[in-house]
């Protein structure tokens, strides 16, 4: 799929400080040790309504990522797909009376609009679900061969599961417990009490065409992908295995990464997948976790339509630690205008404090797993300075201008 454009990034004079990053799978902060090119895979969206303040902080985060490792030198492959075939896209069709191809094509143009908008560096490559079929099938084929792969026990529909105890390791990326696993499969897209199936945690990887539902023809017989191996495949045959991050928010910590996990490691006999598995908190809004299904949405294009910048929805979002669980309420979005407009005034002056400990500080919290706040902090703190008159460096100023536009992706 096409990608969408990115915004110059200027280099930031002083010392880049190595990313450490929380890794679910072990529970640590650790240092994230690319080669020259660090490599990244972002889980993308499923193109059936607009992107809400929940995806964008989600997209936001990884853009961070994206940001200080570039700071650091390094080329950055970066991954992401859209899952513009899935069971909710469908549904959503059906409900509005839709064609799930035109519905699926609006929303991510729509997703690219709010991603240029809001200065996220794309994608090297933006892979749809549905273009990626001929890999996806390969690589399921290849799981059958393997004999980590079966067909479930039904003759009018034969479907492809993946066997979790093909690894040895399942559970090792949520080291969730085996209830905890039962219940988010049973909520998360998965299908625990489908007959035929060897075990209830047995995951679909391709499920047979059904008379009115979309299909593709293929060497496993007519039907469609099933949602864990789509990842799995437009990753690895991308980046490789043990690739250094793969991303999303914490509702995609299972099923969705553990199969994909399971998936990859399966069919190349090398673990891990990824070195580093990174989630992102949920954005809410009144108390319950902003989804398309529950519709309790704020959207940026609505956002962006009242003329509300995005440099403050970023700081908005900032203003909390990436990880955190945090709700989205007007005052949050009121306070992050109040502090761009400030931000902004400090750096339109002719001189200022000396800042080239603010940006060395900015680096060290964006480095210790994107400690935003303390980051967002550090620049008040020679913002409050500038704004009381102190300071004479004439670069000071443009110091600062740059570093949050580089390493935040705020534009004052
Ligand atoms: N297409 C799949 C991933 S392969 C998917 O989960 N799509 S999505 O549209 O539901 O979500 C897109 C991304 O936004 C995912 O990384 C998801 O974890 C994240 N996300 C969804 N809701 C929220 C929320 N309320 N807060 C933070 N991130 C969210
Ligand atoms: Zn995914």
């Amino acid at each position: 799929m096409r990608t969408w454009s990115s915004v110059p990034l200027p280099h930031v004079p002083g010392v880049p400080r190595p990313l450490r990053l929380l890794d679910t799978s072990t529970g640590q902060v650790r240092p994230t040790a690319p080669g020259e090119t660090a490599r990244m895979y972002v889980c993308g969206i499923t193109p059936y309504d607009a992107t809400h303040l929940g995806h964008a902080a989600t997209y936001l985060a990884f853009d961070l990522v994206n940001r200080v490792w570039r700071d650091n030198g390094h080329d950055v492959f970066y991954v992401q797909n859209v899952t513009d075939i899935d069971e909710p896209l469908l549904e959503r069709a059906e409900r509005d009376q839709d064609d799930w191809i035109v519905l699926g094509l609006r929303e991510t143009a729509l997703f690219r609009e709010d991603m240029e908008a809001l200065r996220v560096l794309p994608p090297r490559e933006f892979v749809g679900a549905v273009e990626s079929i001929p890999e996806i099938v390969e690589v399921i084929a290849k799981l059958l061969a393997a004999g980590a792969a079966y067909r479930a026990d039904d003759p009018e529909f034969p479907d492809i599961y993946f066997d979790h105890t093909a690894t040895g390791r399942f559970g090792y990326e949520s080291k969730y417990d085996e209830p905890t696993m039962a219940r988010f499969f049973a909520e998360r897209g998965g299908d625990p009490d489908r007959p035929g199936k060897r075990h209830p945690l047995d995951a679909l990887l391709w499920r047979c065409a059904r008379p009115g539902e979309p299909s593709w023809e293929a060497e496993l017989g007519a039907g469609r992908p099933g949602w864990h191996i789509e990842c799995s495949a437009i990753a690895v045959n991308r980046l490789g295995m043990a690739f250094d991050v793969q991303g999303g928010g914490s509702d995609l910590i299972f099923p969705h990464h553990e199969y994909s996990a399971a998936h990859a490691e399966a069919l190349a006999g090398t673990h891990p997948f990824a070195r580093h598995y990174v989630h992102a908190g949920m954005i809410g809004l009144d108390g319950e976790k902003m989804s398309k299904s529950r519709g309790n949405l704020v959207f940026v294009s609505r956002l962006r339509a009242d003329g509300v910048d995005t440099s403050a929805i970023r700081l908005a979002l900032f203003a909390g630690h990436y990880r955190t669980d945090r709700a989205w309420t007007d005052s949050l979005l009121t306070e992050a205008q109040e502090r761009l407009a400030r931000w902004r005034e400090a750096v339109s002056r002719s001189a200022g404090p000396a800042a080239e400990d603010t940006v060395a500080r900015l680096r060290d919290h964006l480095s210790d797993d994107l400690d935003t706040p303390a980051a967002l902090a550090a620049v008040d703190a020679w913002v409050a300075e500038a704004l009381r008159g102190n300071g004479t460096d004439p670069s000071a100023p443009g110091l600062v201008r740059t570093a949050a536009d580089a390493l935040l992706g705020v534009e004052l």
